[in-house]
C-alpha cells in the first residue's frame, strides 16, 4: 500500500485529508509540524508527503528545504498544500524541488490524482536509474565471473599506467591462466568449467586491494593490474593467488576437482611506452611459467 505522510499544523485539516486518502486506499501517518515531519519521514520512509505551507514553527518550506537537501530524502516526492495567499510560496516551492501543489479547499479527486501523477514520475524515475545501473554493469563486467571485461580493464588499467607515470608511481601487472584447463572441461564439462572460472575469482578477491583492477582477458585468462606495487609485492600477491587457487577445491554434486595457475608477474619500467608493452611482457613470462611446468608464478 502506499504511504503517505501527511503534514499540517491544524487537526481538522489531518482527520479529514486522513479520512479520504484512506477511501483512496492510501495508508496515512501525520505529522502536526515540520520538525515531526523530518523525525517521521526516517522513521517511516513515506512514498509521498502531502506538505502544509503555512505552519507555525518551521515552514512548509524549510520543512522542503531540509527534505531536498538530505541525500536519503531527497526522492520522496512533495505534494504541497497551499492556503492560497498569493504570495509566491508556490513557486518558490516548485523552484526547491516539490513536484506539484494543490490549493485549499481541496479538490480530493484533483489531489490523488496529482499524487498519483508524481508517484508515477518517481517510480518512473526509478525504473531508468535502475536500468541505467544494468547498462553499466553489462557493459564492464564479464558476465560469467563479475570481474571487469577485457574492454573495461583496459581502460583502467591504461588510465592507471598514465597516472604512474606522471607521478613517477610503481605498478605491476600480473597475467594468468588456468593450467590444462581443456582438460577440465573434456572430463567435468563445460559447466563445470564455468564454475572453476568463478572459483578462481574469488581466490582472487580475497587477496587484492580495493585499488587493484582485476579483468577477465577472454576464456580462461585473467590480468591483474595493481597501482602502486612493486614487483617485490606483486610477486608476492600472485604466490598467495596461486596457493589459495591450488588449495580450493571446485565442487560439483558428485565429484570435486583442483584448478592451479600460471602467472606472469612484471614491474613497469621507463622503457614502457603503453601499458600493452607491460602486459605483452607479462604474457611472455606467463608462457615461460607454462614451459617451466605449470602451477608457478614467474618474475
Ligand atoms: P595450458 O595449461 O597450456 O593453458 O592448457 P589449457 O588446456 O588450459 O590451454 P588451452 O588454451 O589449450 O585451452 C583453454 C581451454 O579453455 C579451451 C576452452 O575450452 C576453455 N575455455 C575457454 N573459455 C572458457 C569458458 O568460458 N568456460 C569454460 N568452461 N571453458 C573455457
Ligand atoms: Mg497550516
Ligand atoms: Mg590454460
Ligand atoms: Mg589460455
Amino acid at each position: 500500500m502506499t504511504k503517505v505522510l501527511v503534514v499540517d499544523d491544524v487537526e481538522d485539516n489531518i482527520v479529514l485529508l486522513t479520512f479520504e486518502l484512506e477511501d483512496e486506499g492510501f495508508e496515512v501517518i501525520a505529522a502536526h509540524n515540520g520538525r515531526e515531519c523530518l523525525d517521521l519521514v526516517h522513521k517511516e520512509w513515506p512514498d509521498i508527503i502531502l506538505l502544509d505551507i503555512r505552519m507555525p514553527g518551521i515552514s512548509g518550506l524549510e520543512t522542503l528545504e531540509q527534505l531536498k537537501a538530505d541525500e536519503s530524502t531527497r526522492d520522496i516526492p512533495v505534494v504541497m498544500v497551499s492556503a492560497n495567499t498569493g504570495d509566491n510560496s508556490i513557486v518558490r516551492a516548485l523552484d526547491m524541488g516539490a513536484h506539484d501543489f494543490v490549493c485549499k479547499p481541496i479538490e480530493y479527486p484533483v489531489l490523488s490524482a496529482r499524487m498519483r501523477s508524481a508517484l508515477r514520475l518517481v517510480n518512473a524515475r526509478r525504473a531508468l536509474v535502475r536500468a541505467n545501473e544494468e547498462l553499466e554493469r553489462l557493459a564492464t563486467q564479464d558476465t560469467l565471473t563479475d570481474v571487469y571485461n577485457r574492454r573495461h580493464f583496459f581502460t583502467l588499467a591504461e588510465a592507471e599506467f598514465s597516472k604512474a607515470r606522471r607521478h613517477g608511481r610503481q605498478l605491476s601487472v600480473l597475467m594468468f591462466d588456468v593450467d590444462l584447463f581443456k582438460a577440465v572441461n573434456d572430463t567435468y564439462g563445460h559447466a563445470a568449467g564455468d564454475q572453476a572460472l568463478r572459483t578462481i575469482t574469488e581466490c582472487c578477491r580475497h587477496v587484492v586491494r580495493d585499488s587493484d583492477i582485476l579483468g577477465r582477458l577472454g576464456g580462461e585468462e585473467f590480468a591483474l593490474c595493481c597501482p602502486d606495487a612493486d614487483l617485490d609485492g606483486a610477486f608476492h600477491l600472485a604466490e598467495r593467488i596461486r596457493t589459495n587457487c591450488e588449495l580450493a577445491q571446485v565442487n560439483l554434486d558428485d565429484a570435486a576437482f583442483g584448478i592451479t595457475l600460471s602467472i606472469g608477474v612484471t614491474q613497469m619500467n621507463e622503457k614502457d611506452a603503453h601499458f600493452d608493452h607491460l602486459l605483452q611482457r607479462a604474457d611472455t613470462l606467463l608462457f615461460q611459467a607454462k614451459a617451466l611446468g605449470r602451477n608457478r608464478s614467474v618474475a
